[in-house]
């Protein structure tokens, strides 16, 4: 009898549980500490949803992960020149922007960049633009050498037989920081830029001691790593923990980019995805995230929110005479093998 009760019981409990509808799942994948995990966290609970968040290093992980994994993703966040890419391999969906109501926060001036990779901003909404500079350890580092603020420092004789430099691991950047240093915009790919190139990355690749764009976050404040390149953002998340680090935008310019985020043609919950993107639209959750990743906003409505310190970081938001110094990083089409082979060969020198 006592058996019986117990097997009615389970039934029972196995019944309630069978009922409850199954909580939807959206796919994310993002690139390391861009969303601020309590946004997330309230999406979830307002939407009655679970976010699998997967995150990556660099755009060329993106792609092979989504290409390559039986697990179809729904939201992504590519760089202007890989919405191009991913455009062109047509693996994102068109938007529609009926479902944002939030698009009109948008700074329309950033929309128009953002035209060079997306015409008519078809298929991306910009997240979070932002530049590539140097971080340093203020320990190790002497002012004195920081003082000209230039990529021209990682040729000092200082940092011979020292193996304390690192660069982030992106072809695009480390080539393109040897092209700007040389003088040249980072999307040259004549002869004569790429050899100049060529030739600086020798020289800083004697003391490199990593291609790597996380660990940086964690090395340079130990002082495994005395100075790297580095995404603004990122490092300013460091300097807001660790006062011994610094970060500089280099006088002679920088790579400046656009993340976007996109729905991928093969998402089987679109609906959700658009839930996402709009509220990462949404203007106080904009400048939330924003506040919680020190990336400067694309969202105007969300900009103006900001606390006027932050508005006012140069690091974040330079003027505009630092901004014509810099070099959207744009898509090159069968050029950027030229880019990638010095990449490869500086790797794996
Ligand atoms: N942790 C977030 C890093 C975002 C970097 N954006 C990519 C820029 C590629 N040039």
């Amino acid at each position: 009898m006592k058996k019986i009760s117990i097997l009615i019981l389970l039934v029972a409990v196995l019944l309630v549980f069978s009922c409850q509808p199954s909580k939807k799942t959206l796919f994310v994948s993002n690139w390391s500490d861009y969303l601020d995990p309590d946004l997330k966290a309230r999406f979830e609970k307002e939407n009655n949803c679970v976010i699998r968040l997967s995150t990556y290093e660099s755009n060329e992980n993106m792609l092979t992960k989504i290409l390559s994994s039986k697990q179809s993703y729904d939201v992504v966040f590519p760089s202007g020149d890989h919405v191009t890419i991913m455009q062109l391999k047509n693996l994102l969906e068109p938007l529609d922007k009926d479902k944002l109501n939030n698009y009109a926060n948008l700074d329309p001036a950033i929309l128009l960049k953002a035209q060079s990779f997306d015409p008519e901003n078809k298929h991306a909404v910009p997240y979070f633009w932002g530049l590539t500079g140097l971080m340093y350890n203020k320990k190790y580092v002497p002012e004195d050498l920081i003082a000209s603020k230039s990529w021209k420092i990682l040729e000092d004789k200082f940092w011979n037989s020292k193996s304390k430099i690192t660069m982030l691991d992106d072809a695009r950047e480390v080539v393109g920081a040897a092209l700007i240093s040389a003088g040249y915009d980072p999307n040259d790919v004549s002869q004569p830029a790429l050899s100049a190139a060529a030739s600086i990355l020798e020289s800083w690749d004697a003391n490199i001691t990593q291609f790597d764009s996380d660990s940086y976050k964690n090395e340079v404040p130990d002082g495994t790593t005395w100075i790297a390149q580095a995404y603004n953002g990122d490092a300013l998340q460091v300097l807001a923990e660790n006062e011994g680090v610094s970060f500089f935008l280099p006088g002679e310019g920088a790579s400046l980019w656009i993340d976007s985020v996109v729905i991928l043609k093969s998402s089987k919950n679109k609906d959700l995805a658009y839930k996402f993107i709009d509220f990462l639209l949404d203007a106080e959750n904009a400048k939330i995230n924003a506040e919680y990743t020190s990336y400067p906003t694309p969202n105007l409505r969300a900009y103006e929110l900001l606390d006027e310190e932050v508005k006012s970081n140069p690091l974040i938001y330079p003027d505009s005479a630092y901004l014509d110094k810099c070099y959207m990083l744009k898509f090159l089409g069968e050029d950027v093998k030229r880019i990638d082979a010095i990449f490869e060969q500086i790797k794996t020198n």
